[in-house]
């Protein structure tokens, strides 16, 4: 790669910490539980000063080393290259051309992305979203809620509502349609009418059980139904959708934008929801963006809210922010909400910062 012209602004160095957050509440989803958020925690140093923050989820403990690894080598990569997150990506698409950026390579590539903008951001002394080109607004938000049985379901909703926001997900795909609508009926009876109720099967059904359930929800005025079968069965997707009255949301799954594209291509989903990690970090997701508005689909994000408030900003057919605060242990300030809404924070960059003391007492 040639040498950049202005090489003012460059990485000398990226370090990365794993840890293991508590969750206030485990994801529960019908294919398995997350019981705390096993998270790489990346500082990407310049020779200007400014520190990029960003941090990677993994999903299972299992995963954390490899991907502190990968991390770490792909960070090794970066050292002595210019502060320039489209060349870096291209970089980093060059080296893993053979290997494939998918997994572990995905997103550690995806947390050196997020970390570069960030420090670009600062070093350019705004926040992400006026970098890329947006101002800071207010997001539409949803409470983002898991399998919890009607008792704490119930509790979840209330909480939710009392916090004023006016969308919340659950999750579905209880061993029975029965048991799905009743949960259903029953976040209603405390949500009323007038907020948005999301569900996601987390891939747990076969289409056609997945056709024969969301039929028996079409009347209770629910949002949207993510992920009824497998990710990756795009085919499935689409006829699932071609069969029921629901919207059919997904894309949290999608490595790179060009499994975006594939999806859309197929006709599986009438909603997106990339996931800023495994879509390739900000550059993968401002492409992302572009596939959204080419084919006219509401764009919502999948975790990451802290960049996601950011990027949605941006992003021309913006639907929800996802707020499920999985990293909020270790941050300095978590993303805050209001009124069912959150604002990019004004400081430069993302607003990701550590807390140290807790990343002490959590690191693995
Ligand atoms: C989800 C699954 C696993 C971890 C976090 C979140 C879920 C979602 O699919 O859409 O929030
Ligand atoms: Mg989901």
């Amino acid at each position: 790669m040639n040498m950049p012209t202005d090489p003012g602004l460059l990485i000398t160095d990226v370090q990365a910490r794993a840890v293991n957050v508590p969750l206030e509440h485990p994801v529960r989803t019908s294919v398995g539980v997350v019981a705390t958020a096993p998270l790489v925690l990346i500082d990407l140093h310049t020779n200007q000063g400014a520190v990029g923050h960003a941090y990677v989820f993994t999903y299972t403990p299992l995963a954390l080393r490899a991907t502190r690894r990968m991390l770490l080598t792909l960070g090794g990569v970066l050292k002595g290259q210019a502060l320039a997150p489209v060349d870096l990506d291209q970089l980093l698409a060059q080296r893993l051309r053979l290997l494939g950026r998918t997994g572990i390579a995905l997103m550690a590539s995806a947390g050196l992305d997020m970390a570069a903008w960030d420090a670009l951001a600062k070093v350019r002394n705004m926040p992400l979203v006026e970098l890329l080109g947006g101002t800071r607004r207010a997001i539409a938000a949803y409470d983002s809620h898991s399998m919890d049985g009607r008792e704490l379901g119930v509790a979840r909703a209330e909480g939710a509502m009392a916090q004023g926001f006016q969308a919340i997900k659950t999750k579905i795909g209880y061993a029975t349609l029965a048991e799905d609508l009743a949960i259903v009926r029953a976040l209603r009876g405390v949500i009323g009418e007038d907020t948005q109720l999301l569900v996601d099967y987390n891939q747990g059904l076969t289409a056609v059980e997945a056709v024969r359930r969301i039929r028996a929800l079409e009347d209770e005025g629910i949002g949207w139904v993510e992920e009824p079968t497998l990710q990756e069965d795009y085919a499935g997707h689409a006829r699932i959708r071609e069969q029921v009255r629901l919207p059919i949301q997904m894309g949290e799954n999608w490595c790179g934008p060009g499994e975006m594209a594939k999806a859309l291509q197929a006709g599986a989903c009438d909603l997106a929801m990339p996931d800023a990690m495994k879509i390739g970090g900000v550059t993968g997701w401002l492409r992302a963006a572009a596939l959204a508005q080419s084919h006219g689909v509401p764009m919502s994000s999948h975790i990451f809210q802290e960049v996601s408030v950011h990027l949605l900003a941006v992003t021309p057919t913006r639907h929800l922010l996802e707020r499920m605060d999985l990293a909020a242990p270790v941050l300095a300030r978590p993303l805050a909400f209001a009124d069912g809404t959150a604002i990019a924070p004004p400081e430069p960059g993302t607003g990701i910062a550590w807390n140290e003391e807790a990343v002490r007492q959590y690191l693995v």
